[in-house]
């Protein structure tokens, strides 16, 4: 499969420099977690800014993740559930609001976000400086709006 090759790839760049600094940037412990051939998310366990998540999805050749439906939503959760259901951490999605107005668009697809999945009362960028999209924070893996600076795990897609 494509993440067991990445992973693969991953291990050989260690391997060949026998250096951690070659991979320290992505925690290669990851999980992928595959519905029906459709959509493939991999939970990274490293911990990213929003930015350094995106770098690092695209630099595997795949993509933040996008939710575009009610079954991509469900379909996290038990990923993630799946992951640790004791697992309480926050994970970026690929969801940004670019002119700090509140408008969001998915930064893989460049597409607004016709399907939504907020917390009532998020998103509120608190202080104006909440831009980008996180899971975890509250029950259901209901959407955050959060500082795009602060180190979370994040999902990558494919
Ligand atoms: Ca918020």
């Amino acid at each position: 499969m494509f993440f067991t090759q990445a992973s693969l790839v991953l291990t050989a760049i260690w391997l060949l420099t026998d250096s951690p600094v070659a991979v320290s940037s992505i925690d290669i412990t990851f999980q992928e977690h595959i519905r029906d051939a459709q959509k493939k998310y991999l939970l990274v366990n490293d911990k990213k800014s929003f930015f350094g998540a995106w770098q690092d999805c695209t630099s595997l050749g795949l993509k933040l993740a996008t939710v575009t439906s009610k079954a991509d939503a469900d379909e996290l959760a038990t990923a993630i559930g799946s992951y640790n259901p004791e697992y309480k951490q926050q994970w970026w999605i690929g969801a940004i609001a670019l002119n700090h107005k509140g408008y969001f668009m998915w930064i893989s697809t460049s597409r607004p976000l016709i399907f939504q999945n907020f917390m009532k009362g998020e998103p509120n960028n608190q202080d104006g400086k909440e831009d980008c999209v996180s899971i975890g924070q509250y029950p259901d893996y209901k959407w955050n709006d959060d500082e795009c600076e602060k180190l979370k795990h994040y999902i990558c897609e494919a």
